[in-house]
């Protein structure tokens, strides 16, 4: 089973968005397993974003990931890194698929609305930075047989 940690970053929230993205991710058979509502530190933000130190867009991206609460939240499910991650669509949303979320709801790669875990481990890594073991209830979804093969 994997993990993914996801983010509705502060415009998501703004825009009213966490209910709408939540449930496109219950829709497709996942699994919430945590969940928090926050204001992000400079501290964590860094943290998070630590591989985009040297671009050029990294001290916009942490004054935009601090600049107003997030709503974060762990998923898994059979491979739900690569299932979350098609949902958001691409990280462009002008190149995001139809149909995803940044394809529907936004314009802009600063404003973006989401963040998704990109690959198993890094799922891992994420949500053990998001979110302590006892955060996490791994509850029986009586659905998982008719979703799961
Ligand atoms: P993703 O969020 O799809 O995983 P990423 O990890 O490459 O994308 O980048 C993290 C965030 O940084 C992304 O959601 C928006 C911002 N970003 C990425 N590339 C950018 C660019 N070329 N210009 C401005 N912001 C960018
Ligand atoms: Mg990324």
């Amino acid at each position: 089973m994997e993990k993914t940690l996801v983010l509705v970053k502060p415009d998501g929230v703004q825009r009213g968005l966490i209910g709408e993205i939540i449930k496109r991710l219950e829709n497709r058979g996942l699994r919430l397993i945590g969940g928090k509502f926050l204001q992000v530190s400079r501290e964590l933000a860094e943290e998070h974003y630590g591989i985009h130190k040297n671009k050029p867009f990294y001290e916009s991206l942490l004054a935009y990931i601090t600049s107003a609460p997030v709503m974060a939240m762990v998923w898994d499910g059979p491979n739900a890194v690569a299932a979350v991650r098609q949902t958001m669509g691409a990280t462009r949303p002008t190149e995001a698929a139809p149909g995803s979320i940044r394809h529907d709801f936004a314009l802009e790669i600063g404003k973006n609305l989401t963040h998704a875990s990109d690959s198993v481990e890094n799922g891992e890594k994420e949500v053990a930075l998001w979110f302590s073991e006892d955060e996490l209830i791994y509850w029986d979804q009586t659905i998982a047989p008719w979703v799961q093969e």
